[in-house]
């Protein structure tokens, strides 16, 4: 989880914003170098200015990603409270990178013309002009681009106020833990979108049970993440915080908890088809109980209420009114994978491309979070900018890994544990689905990956040929991300889907539900639409740094939003059988 350290914060915001400055005067290698030493201090757990005052330079060229021109830079920052280089890019380009960055189609050296010839300094601006139709006589714009980046702003105001899970859930964990320490509490939960894992949530919904809810009130307003109150009751109040996400609290009797929990975790559809159940039953069903004739029948207790209503309980990830209420009634729900339940991580990549991380750093933080074993899958040639590995590097991957799973087993053997680094990589698609790597070295690889990076353009037609002829390689043991997604910013390509995991499970290729909370691909209602041609999956975070293997979660969450059960998620199996599973040819990966 990100810290909330303010100087991390920052830096890592002014080296992000350098590596698009520099990117704009198309600098060689720079520019990943910013962007990796922003991601490196983004999730560092100490402070930058600490680790500089206790041990200098030396300690900040410690950090990984961070070299002496970025140690000097941080230490002018620490010192100073500014970077002169930041500040001569900014006076010289005024523009709001981020906000315009985040754009689709639009990258540092669209940035640079926008400015140059139409003074075009943030998004306001470029809709404006794009509306006008003044882009298209840009030189390298036209039509098509200009179109592109209209369809681009709106994809983006069509999420205006909603918040990526992967930024909620670290925030509404910060205030469950704060609320849990007042005195008087004694039950905190988060209901609503949040608690169903859905991948954006609109407002956050506190629930708690205490014997002082003023207490509770006067604590939770005053926290220092809010930012205004909108409305504070004895039993309810609304705030807006820091973060940009609104907050309800509701201080709830113990009697009524559970009915409260059941109604506020919603989704409001799931409501409606179980509140007719109840009406069918001759119940009244509210946020306050399950009543018949005026008296509580059940209140206290999630459960009861289903149970009352002859239904099984079921976790709040299927509460989507997409028939779990009718299985619920026939016994028939799905024994859903657990969050405890995956074994290794098969996505994962390093500082041999883009990753902040050495491949024994990966490793080390695999194991402490409790993993069997990881891949190490970096990125392939033709994905240039992130300097993607070619045959040779590859092999020489392969030897490295091999000499650091040696290691690694004579401190296995003296601790009786088991890890194991296998060798992958995340071979890029070409436009045609051929690879950029060819197929004596994909042999030699114990999981190779294939994943679309580019030409996100293409028709449903050819984007589907493309994905079956890649799944058609019988050395390609998964797809990542299958739809190349990026919340809020990219939308997925078009895809036959019927088609699609209809080839996955004739081929024997498995398909990744990408873990990554920008990512999220393959999402909860794909992954029910795969199942049923049998696929098989793997939950993968896609790390690019050892604090991203914490995203396990999110993927998780959408595979039971997926109703998968244990048996559906190939990397829930320990090494060996994983083994055995990938020595099969691919087609009899599925039996
Ligand atoms: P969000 O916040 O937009 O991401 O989505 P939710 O599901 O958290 O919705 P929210 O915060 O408006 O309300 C929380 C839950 O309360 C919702 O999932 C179901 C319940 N709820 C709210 N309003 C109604 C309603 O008018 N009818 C019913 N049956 N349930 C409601
Ligand atoms: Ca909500
Ligand atoms: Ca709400
Ligand atoms: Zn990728």
């Amino acid at each position: 989880m990100a810290t909330s350290n303010g100087v991390n914060q920052e830096l890592a915001k002014i080296f992000l914003e350098m590596s698009e400055f520099l990117a704009m005067q198309e600098a060689a290698f720079k520019p990943r170098a910013y962007e990796k030493a922003a991601r490196a201090i983004e999730e560092l757990k100490e402070d930058a200015a600490e680790i500089y005052q206790k041990e200098g330079l030396k300690g900040l060229e410690k950090i990984s990603g961070v070299g002496k021109g970025i140690a000097r830079r941080i230490e002018e920052f620490v010192k100073t409270g500014r970077i002169r280089d930041y500040e001569r890019f900014k006076k010289e380009m005024p523009v709001d990178i981020s906000g315009l960055t985040s754009i689709q189609g639009v990258g540092p050296k669209t940035i640079k013309t926008l400015y140059k010839k139409l003074k075009i300094k943030n998004v306001k601006d470029l809709e404006k002009a794009a509306k006008a139709g003044k882009l298209k006589n840009l030189p390298g714009f036209g039509e098509k681009i200009e179109q592109k980046i209209l369809q681009g702003i709106e994809f983006q105001a069509g999420f205006h106020g909603r918040m990526n899970i992967g930024l909620a859930l670290p925030i509404a964990r910060k205030i469950i833990d704060f609320l849990k320490k007042i005195p008087g509490v004694s039950r905190v939960e988060v209901a609503g979108s949040l608690r169903r894992w859905q991948e954006s949530v609109g407002d956050l919904d506190f629930l708690v049970i205490s014997s002082k809810s003023e207490a509770v009130m006067t604590k939770f307003t005053a926290m220092p993440e809010v930012e205004h109150v909108y409305a504070r009751g004895q039993t309810k109040t609304m705030v807006r915080l820091s973060g940009g996400i609104d907050a309800d609290v509701r201080v709830l009797p113990p009697e009524s908890f559970g009915a409260a929990l059941q109604y506020f975790t919603g989704s409001k559809d799931h409501n409606v088809e179980l509140r007719k159940i109840a009406i069918s039953k001759k119940y009244k069903l509210n946020e306050y109980g399950l009543f018949k004739s005026r008296k509580l029948a059940a209140g206290r207790d999630e459960k009861e209420i289903y149970s009352k209503l002859g239904l099984d309980w079921m976790p709040p990830e299927l509460r989507t009114a997409s028939g779990e209420i009718e299985a619920a009634r026939f016994h028939r729900l799905p024994d859903l994978i657990g969050y405890g339940d995956i074994k290794g991580d098969l996505q994962i990549q390093t500082n041999w491309t883009d990753g902040a991380n050495s491949i024994e750093e990966m490793a080390q933080e695999a194991k402490r979070l409790g993993l069997e074993y990881i891949a190490i899958t970096d990125h392939t040639k033709s994905l240039a900018i992130t300097g993607g590995s070619d045959e040779k590097k590859l092999l020489r991957q392969m030897v490295i890994i091999d000499k650091i799973n040696s290691k690694l087993q004579s401190a296995n053997w003296r601790t009786n544990s088991k890890f194991k680094i296998l060798k992958g990589a995340e071979v890029n698609i070409l436009k045609d689905g051929s690879l950029d790597i060819k197929d004596e070295v994909l042999v030699k690889l114990d999981v190779a990956g294939a994943a679309i990076h580019s030409h996100f353009n293409l028709s449903e037609k050819e984007q589907t040929e493309r994905l079956i002829k890649t799944m058609s390689n019988r050395h390609i043991d998964i797809i990542f991300h299958p739809t190349g997604r990026l919340l809020q910013k990219r939308e997925p390509i078009k895809l036959d889907f019927d088609k699609v995991f209809k080839t996955a499970a004739e081929t024997g290729t498995m398909l990744e539900i990408n873990a990554h909370p920008w990512r999220l691909d393959l999402n909860g209602e794909l992954v029910r639409a795969a199942k049923k041609y049998g696929v098989r999956f793997m939950i993968n975070t896609d790390a690019h740094s050892a604090a991203d293997l914490a995203y396990m979660e999110y993927g998780i969450a959408q595979a039971r939003r997926g109703w998968a059960e244990k048996s559906d998620i190939v990397n829930t199996l320990p090494l060996k059988k994983l083994m055995e599973l990938f020595k099969k040819p691919k087609t009899g990966r599925y039996l």
